[in-house]
């Protein structure tokens, strides 16, 4: 009970704010009644997502989607004062606009190279108006067909740029860097994997780290190896949580492999403990909710979150260094599978009662009236349906 809870005061988690839009798949998207339009509406929806979980006070946002052209930072503190919660992470966007066909910061252009520099730096003066801390960058660059481009060039721009961009940041803030294997770069894409991101992000400067987006692997990759080797060399920045069958799903955390999600936990507060001291990581959702109700995976999302992390606190730490170094290999393995076993639901539920929060975050939404409410005032506007992210 008393891990649970010392867990769980620690455990925060960031709502992404593309994620109670309507999103859909490259066949089509089916729009939902109530799904978030304005930033308003994404403030609200996360606000209430806080109120009844108590562990989500930040969103991310993606420039583009949230906050285009030359957008008022002040409305927007005041939007997330009202609605009790703060700007998180700043997303860029450096796919969506036509000049970044071929690329954006790897772009062979210099005009387009230039122009997503711009942009970048524009997104880091976005976050340092809203006083958040990272600006977390993926790049859909790379190439389509074998020797369509110049993959060791293509490095040394991206290494220039993101130089560039890092002399922007504030003393405090971060540059995040995210990786991914493949889409929409079907050849090639310059920043594949977590050994590339590491590099650039060594060459940006101290302040950038790696983001994991746990989407963003091969199927039988070791995520939670991954995660150990960044944690050992002080380079982890974050998380974009989210899970997977095939390929970059973007489903409920958890949906699909529980023990994955798990084990990574139990990697980080296994570093935890042998350093005495809590990593500073950003455990932040990349979830596209294109089925589900928003409202509900978010709640799900952020419940099945806390479960998986609470179960790794669990793991005492003491005996598994103690079994591994013995080379007890059924005693090491049994305590991740023991706590792994553990109903952490009932205690969860106490740690809610204590903060004053719902036992049952989701039956309580789902009694609050709260979706009928965003369902109504939304399919009454002028233009229903449309959404701000996501083509
Ligand atoms: C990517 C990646 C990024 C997200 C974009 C829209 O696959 O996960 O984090 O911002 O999708
Ligand atoms: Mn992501
Ligand atoms: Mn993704």
């Amino acid at each position: 009970m008393e891990r649970v809870f010392s867990a769980l005061d620690r455990f925060r988690i960031e709502l992404p704010s593309w994620g109670f839009a309507n999103t859909g798949t490259r066949f089509g998207k089916f729009l939902q009644p109530a799904a978030a339009v304005t930033i308003e509406d994404k403030f609200s929806d996360a606000g209430e997502v806080h109120a009844l979980t108590g562990v989500c006070p930040t969103v991310a946002m993606h420039v583009l989607w949230d906050l285009p052209g030359n957008a008022d930072a002040s409305a927007i503190t005041q939007l997330a004062n009202r609605h009790k919660v703060r700007p998180g992470s700043i997303n860029p966007n450096l796919f969506q606009d036509q000049a970044y066909k071929f690329g954006s910061l790897a772009n062979p252009d210099i005009a387009v190279r230039q122009q997503a520099l711009g942009h970048l730096t524009d997104s880091i003066g976005v976050a340092k108006a809203l006083d958040s801390r990272d600006i977390s960058l993926w790049l859909a660059d790379g190439s389509n067909y074998p020797g369509t481009a110049n993959i060791r060039q293509r490095r040394r721009w991206l290494e220039e740029c993101l130089r560039a961009a890092h002399t922007e940041l504030d003393p405090k803030q971060r540059l995040l860097i995210e990786y991914k294997p493949f889409e929409p770069a079907f050849y090639h894409t310059d920043i594949a994997d977590w050994g590339m991101a590491l590099l650039l992000a060594r060459a940006a400067g101290n302040q950038a780290r790696v983001l994991v987006d746990t989407g963003h692997h091969y199927l039988s990759q070791n995520i939670e190896q991954i995660v150990a080797w960044l944690l050992a060399d002080g380079m982890l920045g974050g998380f974009h949580f989210n899970d997977r069958r095939y390929g970059d799903d973007d489903l409920t955390i958890g949906s699909i492999d529980p023990y994955q999600v798990f084990r990574i936990f139990n990697e980080i507060q296994f570093f935890e403990w042998e350093r005495g001291a809590h990593a500073d990581i950003a455990y932040m959702i990349d979830q596209s909710h294109n089925l589900k109700g928003k409202m509900e995976a978010m709640i799900q999302t952020v419940m099945t979150a806390q479960e998986l992390y609470a179960k790794a606190a669990l793991v005492d730490h003491t005996a598994l260094a103690g079994a591994q170094s013995r080379t007890d290999l059924v005693a090491a393995e049994s305590l991740l599978q023991d706590a792994f076993s553990t109903d952490v639901r009932p205690a969860i539920r106490e740690w809610r009662l204590a903060h004053g929060l719902p036992g049952d975050p989701l039956r309580a939404f789902r009694e609050s009236g709260y979706l009928e409410r965003i369902t109504a005032d939304r399919s009454q506007r002028p233009g229903a349906g449309v959404s701000s992210s996501y083509a």
